[in-house]
């Protein structure tokens, strides 16, 4: 396999004004008629040969040129690609290909999940269904027909708006769909199946009326109706927020139980793994009715940011993705605790995206290269990509912010483009010069930002000394300094507000004055977490206890409390190393109990305030990770502070307890559950038998799965082995019909640290409830093993490594896009001690020394090995 590069792109030779595709769907085989009008870009540089991208697997059956049939001497096929050297400067170009989506286990292109035809054409699955220009700059006008058996696939969906239909014979029937607005491949949709769905309308703020439809199977018709009120709260918060307004006469969703990630946001016709859709009280989770909002927000979004203007290459993915990611954590913060949606993005973010930053697979927002661009969906992209945005609004204000977004669709409707375009716009209605603040696309790494600070009593002046640095990642050895925002506050040691300000970095050293500080100030740094960095500075434990309790900016509340637990954390880290008694920090357990004392604090605030760093962090955080050490430091603070304030704990589950009443996806109500839970999980932390039965008790009687799966997870994470084998056999009997529960039940099974993990998930991958085919299956099973469960991941033999990469040689054959995902914590391999780091490589080195690897999987161990 070999790299692409950014700094090759060149126009497209040819364009695509009109596609029609005519798809015969039948059991065997899908056999596809492409006509295509093409014609010489006037904007690319020389004249070239024809060449279209067409996957090798497909079966060409027919090729002409306005009617004429082509012979094989016509044309030459090899490596992906089809090319017709002497064509004319317009003309009409026919293809008629076969495909087997039946046999197709990588879920790209055309496929079968359960009975339904679907696709997944982002980012190059177009070319497994026909010959193509298939490059996100080429925008074609799209008309497409199905057709189908009736009874099969009584539903027959493609893009833009139906406009034609009619019976055929054999008991088939056949449906035309035309998109008006010119759109990339990448976009393209169909589904065929049997699907109940939901309906409902929504009228645009100019008064268009807009059908609004959301298909799944007919057993899950009662998990739509969030999905769809999610749905309406979007369009309108996005005719509010940006003034975008949707442009078609019907809006799709359609649920697939098989799908490589979350969802999709074809023109009109959005494909969405179920996980991210389907929502019922009682089989889904509070996170998980947060995700549906979230993904069904995020993909309507894209219809401005993705598909009205759209990305002119690949290299540009954050440019739709990143815009997007920050729109949708907006419009989630707006519809839910704006304090608690950041703080879990940030969680997200220092955990895994720095983790990504530090490792072999770094790249820039925007990256210069790569093998294969699927593996490129990554947290950089999107999460970091959404910062870069989110440092923009802050640089501008809101204001000029949006004027920015509206000049950006109003330039560039109906064009593919560059994340320069749209960093164009802002400066152009800021008047900012933004050169250097576009390095945070073109370098990768996590800048470092170290300060320090003087106060001087007699002139009341105080500085801060602000650095900073970025350390090198793979081909960037010397990172140049970033423009970046710096949200901070003063406050006196009372925790009185003495100012607040975004100060703004441009320089590898800054001094900041502030002069009238009466006395010397606790500083506030990096208030909202307002640039995607790492944050020093040597504050005290009582500065921390000090801003935990008084600092105005919520997030940095909690961060201050975080900050504190990191520290304490890594202390008794060190201590268990050296073989040394653990301690609990009295000061800590003090603060803890004040602030679960205090009736009137938000309770999803106190959740998050009293949740440990995870294990994850805490090693993301590490010079050298030694996961058992961590393991058991976090172990032994979480039983000292459940022992500590067992009352407090007890009074606090049962207050939350009593609050809730009916089951509500409400902000409110999920704070309340949120904090209920996790007392219930420092109570069985006790490892007292009280509490084992009250876990037990929610387990039997909630009524929502919430609480029924939280209660089930702790004790089956807990030492109460006996009780948990039977809480998971009662949640097996009463949910086995109900696939994305049975997720939950084999992710709770492979993240459960106690010894005999191994043994339990290969038990479990020979389950009736498990399917290697199956995403979700895989991500639950190999993921919760691989990711959630630390400790027996890294079983100091060597067995959990050869596991996972006995199962990515095996998943590779598959599906390549979810194999080299799994991959993923292998490739970690340099920041643990040296025996596991050994045993980790060698099995990178196994993998890469077996033939025939995809371009997805060799990508990822090859640069892991480098
Ligand atoms: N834009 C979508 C990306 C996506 C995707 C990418 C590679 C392989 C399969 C895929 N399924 C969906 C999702 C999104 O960001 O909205
Ligand atoms: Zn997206």
């Amino acid at each position: 396999p070999h790299a692409i590069y950014l700094e090759d792109y060149q126009p497209p030779a040819w364009r695509v004004e009109r596609t029609a595709l005519r798809f015969e769907l039948e059991e065997e085989q899908a056999l596809v008629r492409a006509q295509l009008s093409i014609s010489i870009n006037p904007e690319a540089g020389s004249r070239q040969a024809l060449e279209l991208l067409g996957d090798d697997e497909i079966e060409l059956q027919r090729l002409s040129i306005d009617g004429e049939v082509l012979c094989a001497s016509d044309y030459a096929r090899a490596d992906g690609r089809l090319v017709i050297p002497n064509v004319p400067d317009s003309f009409t170009l026919e293809c008629v290909t076969r495909l087997l989506p039946q046999q197709n286990t990588a879920l790209e292109g055309l496929y079968k999940s359960d009975g339904m035809f679907c696709t997944q054409c982002e980012a190059e699955g177009f070319r497994r269904i026909t010959f193509f220009p298939d490059r996100p700059d080429v925008m074609s006008v799209f008309t497409t027909t199905l057709v189908a058996d009736k009874t099969r696939y009584p539903v027959l969906l493609s893009n833009g708006n139906p406009v034609a239909s009619g019976d055929a014979d054999g008991g088939r029937h056949w449906v035309t769909w035309e998109d008006p607005w010119p759109k990339p491949s990448y976009l393209f949709a169909l589904v065929a199946g049997d699907l109940a769905l939901v309906e409902d309308h929504y009228t645009t703020a100019s008064g268009r009326e807009v059908a609004l439809r959301i298909y799944a199977e007919r057993k899950d018709l009662d998990k739509l109706d969030h999905a769809m009120v999610s749905l309406k709260n979007a369009m309108r918060w996005d005719e509010q927020v940006y003034g975008r307004e949707y442009d078609l006469d019907i809006y799709m969703i359609v649920a697939v139980d098989f799908f490589n990630m979350g969802a999709m946001e074809n023109k009109g016709l959005n494909i969405f793994n179920t996980s991210c859709v389907l929502a019922h009280p009682q089989t889904t989770t509070d996170a998980a009715f947060q995700r549906v909002e979230a993904v069904v927000a995020h993909e309507y979004f894209h219809n401005w940011s993705g598909n009205r203007v759209t990305c002119r290459d690949w290299f540009q993915l954050s440019l739709k993705e990143g815009f997007t990611v920050f729109r949708d954590a907006e419009f989630s913060a707006d519809m839910n605790s704006r304090t608690v949606k950041r703080i879990e993005d940030v969680t997200l973010l220092r955990t895994a995206q720095f983790a990504e930053d530090a490792g072999p697979m770094a790249h820039p927002v925007r990256p210069e290269s790569y093998i294969e661009i699927s593996n490129f969906y990554t947290l950089t992209v999107y999460e970091k990509g959404a910062e870069v945005v989110r440092m923009l609004h802050t640089l501008l204000g809101p204001e000029l912010f949006r004027k920015g977004s509206d000049l950006y669709f109003e330039r560039h409707d109906g064009q593919a483009v560059t994340t320069d375009d749209f960093v164009r716009a802002m400066e152009d209605v800021s008047g900012r010069d933004l050169s250097q603040f576009r390095r945070w696309y073109s370098q990768a790494g996590t800048p470092r930002l170290n300060v320090s600070d003087q106060y001087d009593a007699e002139t009341g002046c105080y500085e801060l000394h602000v650095s900073q640095s970025c350390p090198p990642s793979p081909g960037q050895e010397h990172k140049l300094p970033y423009h970046l925002p710096l949200a901070m506050g003063l406050l006196a040691d009372d925790g009185t507000e003495l100012c607040s300000r975004v100060l703004e970095l441009t320089e590898e050293e800054q001094v900041f004055r502030f002069e009238g500080i009466p006395s010397r100030p606790v500083p506030s740094l990096l208030r909202g977490f307002s640039a995607p960095v790492k944050l020093d500075y040597a504050y005290t434990d009582q500065q921390l206890l000090m801003l935990l309790r008084h600092d105005t900016d919520g997030f940095n509340r909690w961060d201050a409390g975080q900050r504190l637990s990191v520290r304490l954390l890594q202390q008794q880290t060190e201590a268990w190393c050296r073989g040394e008694p653990m301690q609990c920090e009295q000061a800590l357990v003090d603060a803890w109990r004040g602030l679960l004392r205090d009736e009137n604090l938000d309770p999803a605030m106190v959740a998050q305030l009293l949740r440990l760093p995870s294990e994850a962090q805490l090693s993301e955080l590490a010079d050298e990770i030694d996961v058992i050490a961590i393991h058991e430091a976090r172990e032994f603070m979480r039983t000292a502070l459940a022992r500590a304030l067992e009352s407090e704990w007890l009074a606090v589950y049962q207050r939350c307890d009593a609050a809730s009443g009916t089951y509500s996806p409400d902000a409110a109500s999920i704070g309340l559950r949120s904090l209920k839970n996790l007392a219930l999980e420092y109570l069985i932390a006790t490892g007292r038998e009280p509490w084992l039965e009250l876990a037990r008790q929610q387990f039997e009687q909630s009524d929502n799965m919430t609480d029924q799966q939280a209660a089930l997870s702790l004790v089956v994470h807990s030492g109460f082995r006996e009780v948990g084998a039977e809480l998971l056999e009662a949640f097996y009997l009463q949910w086995q019909h109900e696939s994305l529960v049975m997720n939950q039940w084999l992710a709770i099974q492979a993240s459960d640290s106690a010894p005999g993990a191994l043994e339990r998930v290969v038990s479990l991958s020979r389950h009736p409830m498990f399917d290697m085919r199956n995403p979700n299956k895989l991500r639950a099973l190999i993921g919760g093993f691989c990711g959630q469960n630390l400790v027996q991941f890294h079983a100091e033999d060597g067995s959990g490594y050869t596991w996972l990469a006995d199962w990515i040689l095996k998943l590779d054959r598959q599906n390549p896009q979810v194999a080299a995902r799994l991959l993923t914590p292998l490739t970690r391999w340099k920041r643990y001690e040296p025996v596991r780091r050994a045993l980790m490589r060698d099995q990178l080195q196994r993998m890469m020394d077996t033939a025939e690897l995809s371009a997805d999987v060799y990508e990822v161990v090859s640069k892991s090995l480098v």
